[in-house]
């Protein structure tokens, strides 16, 4: 029995527990732990280039130039969105029902940012239905909703042209005139835009009003930390 030499006795104080089995599970948990953590580590560095890459992938195609006029007359462009988070909704004076829900959830949200953060939230209506939605319209019309309520309107052409470049649906039935009676049909969105005028996300009617400010908070979160401001 070599232990009970005082040689074997003197060289087991000298490597204490680390006996050559203790060793050897030593270097596998270690080696193990490292490949674990390179792993997760990796993991997370791709989610995040995944991330990246489909919020970049959705920004870039949803928005574009436009030329439009708001309910006091003046023009807006695309560049007036600049330096503000946006909530953008499509829609026509007209819709009996859903648009002035829309807007009325566009007004709470609004006001909730607001009280938090400061006017940091611009709420805009674009007019689908610009035959007859003129800027006088537009403007009675906004005053059930947000004060700072920006509603735009233009041609026929310049609407329809936007439309697209949000990707948003509508159609006005054929042949209408400005009395007429119908209605449009059309999709319905509330889209956050960033301050760089960048697609964030479009909400659905079914969104309610905190999955909304739940969201924002969290791309104002990531926007403040990067950008070191919040707008
Ligand atoms: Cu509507």
């Amino acid at each position: 029995m070599s232990q009970q030499t005082p040689s074997g006795a003197r060289d087991r104080a000298a490597v204490g527990v680390f006996t050559p089995k203790a060793a050897i599970l030593f270097v596998a948990v270690g080696t193990g732990l490292f490949m674990y953590f390179r792993h997760e580590k990796q993991k997370l560095l791709e989610q995040k280039q995944k991330e990246l890459e489909s919020r970049q992938y959705g920004r870039a195609h949803v928005g574009g130039p436009f030329s439009l006029m708001t309910h006091k007359g003046e023009p807006f462009t695309d560049k007036d969105l600049l330096g503000k988070w946006t909530l953008l909704y499509f829609g026509f004076t007209n819709c009996p029902d859903i648009c002035p829900a829309e807007l009325d959830k566009m007004t709470t949200i609004v006001d909730k940012i607001e009280s938090t953060y400061g006017p940091i939230v611009q709420p805009v209506f674009l007019s689908v239905d610009p035959a007859r939605d003129s800027p006088c319209q537009i403007a009675k019309y906004l005053t059930d909703f947000h004060p700072r309520f920006v509603g735009l309107t233009g041609s026929y052409e310049d609407v329809k042209a936007t439309c697209k470049a949000y990707r948003v649906y509508f159609s006005t039935p054929p042949g209408t005139k400005p009395g007429d009676d119908y209605l449009v049909d059309h999709s319905i969105f509330v889209y956050l835009m960033d301050p760089e005028g960048q697609f964030v996300e479009a909400f659905g009617q079914v969104t309610t009003v905190e999955e909304v400010l739940g969201r924002f908070e969290k791309e104002l979160r990531e926007w403040a930390k990067e950008k070191g401001r919040k707008v």
